[in-house]
């Protein structure tokens, strides 16, 4: 609305002519809209007409002036200005309420007109709007959003990945403890369990002794009793480990933990029965019918780690046939080789240290023993008999050809090499001459004492 000042300034003009008047009116800017060509020509011609004059001035006068621009408005410094034909009005500026004279702020904080989600931001009033602050733990995404902050993916956490694993939630992020660790009371970090100490442990104190580790506990094995296994439970896993912790020795079938099974095997503890070898805890490996071609050389049972007649690995100079898991699973530092001919048991120890019988033999390679051929022929007793040459004794004793072979044993030979030996006493053996797989055999070249085919049963332990 047009106040009494400016109505004086206007008044004044309307003395002047119509032409020179419009120029004042361009000059101070009262009115900053050129006045056209056609509104000219009427003042002009209505220049003496000053009744017509002041009626076109009060028309101009209203159309130009635009108090919004003029700064002749009382508008508040918070609201817009419009003009309109006959006036201007005032209108509060969004974010404020009240007439356009006066407008004040509206707290959208405290009348809840904000988006600010509650759960992630705090809502924070301004002039004319307001602002979602993001809560700790939380980023802007978005004008009135805010997202959690993964730390555990971004890395901006300070978890020990040892004992410890971040855990994201809304706001932050918490280091959950590791199994095998601890959190004490209200303390931050995760410090190893002691299971050995707290009792936390199923080691078996019998036969084995706790050791606490970082995160863990292992249970190492005490003397005469070992795991197969890392973490298994020792146990004894050979008949010396038996003989070692226990008093009493008696010669039967214990289970033993071979490649992590348990299984019956006969433990020959006392030195009954079996002669030179003597006692102190020999394991069964195999039991070997010379008439049969089950142990034959070339026998896959020497090569594979499959047992064979397993049942009847419980007792020793019997007839049956066997094969067991301890060929491929029971480490040793000495074999006893036996050979029961008739009624007579005689035994030989071969001292020699080995992951197992089957490292030894399944790959054909020779390997030497250093008994002599006497050692050898003491298996067999009186009726031994051996060419006189050769004697290459030990694991996979043979020549080149298809003649006599050993896998444990000694073959012999009447020319001064081993390429054509005729004779043998041993375990799983085949070849000229004879067709026994355990004893002794003899071609009449040159044999030390005649011509042989003795078919033994034959047993291997290890110690
Ligand atoms: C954290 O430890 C786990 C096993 O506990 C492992 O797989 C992972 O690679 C480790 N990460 C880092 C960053 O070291
Ligand atoms: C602990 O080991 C010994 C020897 O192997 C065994 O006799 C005993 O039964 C075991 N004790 C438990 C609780 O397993
Ligand atoms: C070890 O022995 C304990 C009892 O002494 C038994 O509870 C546990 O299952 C055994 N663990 C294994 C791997 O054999
Ligand atoms: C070995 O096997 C043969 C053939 O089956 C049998 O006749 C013989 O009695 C067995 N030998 C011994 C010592 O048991
Ligand atoms: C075998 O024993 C003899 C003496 O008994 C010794 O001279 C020889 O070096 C030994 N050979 C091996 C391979 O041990
Ligand atoms: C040869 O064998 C016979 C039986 O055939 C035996 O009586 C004798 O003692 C043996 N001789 C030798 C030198 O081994
Ligand atoms: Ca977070
Ligand atoms: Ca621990």
């Amino acid at each position: 609305m047009a106040d009494m000042t400016t109505l004086i300034v206007i008044s004044s003009f309307i003395m002047f002519p119509a032409v020179m008047m419009a120029q004042e009116v361009v000059n101070h800017g009262v009115c900053p809209v050129p006045m056209n060509k056609e509104e000219e020509e009427i003042i002009k011609e209505q220049e003496k007409n000053r009744e017509q004059m002041e009626e076109i001035m009060r028309e101009i006068e209203i159309s130009c002036l635009d108090e919004c621009k003029t700064g002749l408005h009382n508008c508040h410094d918070d609201a817009y200005c419009t003009n309109t034909k006959l006036s201007f009005t005032c209108t509060c500026k969004p974010g404020y309420n009240g007439d356009g004279v006066n407008c004040a702020d509206i707290n959208e904080c405290e009348t809840g007109k904000h988006h600010c989600d509650a759960d992630t931001s705090a809502c924070y009033n301004t002039k004319g709007s307001f602002k979602c602050v993001c809560r700790f733990g939380f980023s802007k995404k978005g004008e009135h959003k805010c997202t959690d902050i993964n730390e555990c993916e971004t890395g901006k956490h300070n978890c020990d990945n040892t004992s410890s694993w971040c855990y994201n939630f809304g706001g932050s992020f918490w280091c959950l403890c590791r199994k095998g660790y601890s959190r004490s009371g209200l303390e931050r970090v995760c410090t190893d369990i002691n299971e050995c100490e707290t009792g936390k442990h199923n080691c078996n104190a019998t036969s084995s002794l706790c050791q606490n580790t970082k995160g863990s506990f292992r249970c190492a094995c005490r003397k005469g009793y070992s795991a197969s296994v890392p973490e298994h439970n020792c146990t004894v896993s050979s008949c010396k480990d038996i003989y070692d912790t226990t008093l009493k020795h008696e010669n039967k079938a214990y289970l033993l933990n071979v490649e992590s099974k348990q299984i019956p095997v006969y433990c020959h503890m006392e030195a009954a029965e079996l002669g030179a070898c003597g006692g102190g805890g020999w394991t069964l490996v195999m039991k070997i019918n010379g008439s049969k071609s089950a142990f034959h050389y070339d026998s896959k049972l020497w090569t594979d780690k499959k047992d064979h007649n397993p049942s009847t690995g419980k007792s020793l100079l019997d007839h049956q046939e066997t094969k067991l898991p301890t060929y491929w699973g029971t480490p040793f530092t000495k074999i006893c080789l036996a050979m029961k001919i008739g009624h007579q048991v005689n035994s030989i120890v071969v001292n020699k240290q080995a992951i197992s019988l089957h490292s030894l033999i399944a790959d054909g390679y020779y390997r030497s023993t250093n008994l002599s051929r006497h050692t050898w022929k003491t298996l067999i007793g009186q009726q031994a008999s051996l060419q006189r040459n050769c004697n290459q004794e030990g694991f996979n004793a043979r020549g080149p050809g298809h003649h006599s072979r050993a896998r444990i044993g000694i073959i012999g030979n009447e020319q001064n090499d081993c390429d054509t030996p005729d004779s043998r006493i041993g375990f799983g053996t085949s070849g000229y001459p004879g067709d026994n797989t355990c004893g002794n055999t003899a071609a009449l070249h040159q044999p030390d004492n005649g011509s042989k085919n003795i078919k033994a049963m034959g047993y291997i332990l290890v110690q």
